[in-house]
């Protein structure tokens, strides 16, 4: 595979949204002022809350991260053989920790692909992209700037006709309502011509402990990435949510088979954001959803992408089946 002069080597895209993506002030008009209460995950990231999410990852009762790390390390080999991508395209790479299992199976097997990173985080991602042109004399970054819940369709692709793969790793599809999840893979699955893939990281269901445990931390690392979003809201919106007066709550939800993170108020108190002017009365005992993260069974994962037009045809799980990653086609 031939080397390129370095300097082209990482390109940096900036993707304009599809559609309005809101901001935390429609956010908290729209799910915060009144009953009942949620707010979307994507708050907890700022820097402290990115901290807490690596805290997080090293404890010993959050199994996903390590979990998907090793069954990629596993199957990389059989997904690149596969596949064989020209383009590899992630959404939420974050800092591509998990991505250098496909790059270096792409080494291993001779396949030169072009990675595509769409991250949030720009520097992140340019930092990672950095050192993988570095590792990987032959490798080329287009690293996009942007939202993926802004929408898909302005992505700078190569219309190359190349085969594509696209990965979603993390379980972060979990975090997406049924309708919404939904919705994402079809977006995705537009971008998929006949031969490319999706590559899905999924959790899966088991012993509610076990899922509980890995939300509720022993050392509150959770609790504190929770709470966290409570420092975000006062900070950007001018508040005087009392911290202190707000306990963390992490619950498996069988019937929707799904952790709900919820802040529950231990008193009653009021809020007030100046920068919206307006506020609400938190009563004793009543809780705000914060993060949903739905658990998978294989026949969820089967009706999931059947109902978006796609199929498996590899699915990779960890021992016990405590988590799947799926190699998905259109149907
Ligand atoms: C990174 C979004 C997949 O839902 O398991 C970890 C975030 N929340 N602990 C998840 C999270 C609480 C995590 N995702």
């Amino acid at each position: 595979m031939s080397d390129m002069p370095s300097d082209a080597r990482v390109v940096h895209h900036g993707v304009t949204p599809t559609r309005r993506i809101p901001s935390l002030i429609d956010d908290v008009r729209a799910s915060l002022l009144q009953a009942p209460r949620t707010l979307p995950p994507k708050y907890f990231y700022d820097d402290r809350g990115s901290q807490l999410f690596e805290a997080i990852c090293e404890t010993p009762e959050y199994y996903p991260t390590r979990t998907e790390d090793a069954l990629l390390a596993q199957a990389s080999d059989a997904i690149i053989a596969r596949v064989a991508p020209d383009h590899l395209i992630e959404l939420g790479s974050g800092s591509s920790k998990k991505t250098r299992h496909l790059i270096a199976a792409c080494h291993r097997a001779g396949v030169a692909t072009r990675y595509w990173p769409f991250e949030v985080s720009s520097q992140i991602m340019l930092d990672a992209a950095d050192a993988l042109v570095d590792d990987y004399p032959w490798l080329r970054v287009d690293a996009m700037s942007g939202d993926y819940t802004g929408g898909l369709s302005n992505l700078p692709l190569a219309e190359d006709g190349g085969r594509r793969l696209f990965v979603f790793l993390g379980g972060t599809l979990g975090n997406f309502e049924p309708e919404a999840a939904a919705a994402m893979l079809d977006e995705i699955g537009a971008l998929m011509n006949p031969g490319d893939a999706l590559l899905l990281g999924l959790d899966r269901v088991k012993d509610p402990g076990v899922l509980e445990a890995a939300y509720d931390d022993r050392a509150g690392h959770t609790a504190a990435f929770n709470r966290n979003v409570i420092n975000v809201l006062n900070r950007e919106l001018g508040g005087d949510m009392p911290i202190e007066a707000y306990g963390h709550q992490a619950v498996f939800n069988e019937e929707d088979e799904r952790i709900e993170m919820w802040l529950v108020a231990q008193q009653a108190h009021e809020v007030y954001f100046s920068a919206l002017d307006a506020g609400f009365v938190m009563q004793a005992g009543e809780g705000i959803l914060t993060e949903i993260s739905r658990k998978f069974t294989r026949q969820t994962i089967d009706d999931l992408l059947a109902r978006c037009d796609m199929a498996a045809m590899d699915h990779f799980e960890a021992e016990n089946q405590a988590y799947s990653l799926i190699l998905a086609t259109r149907a």
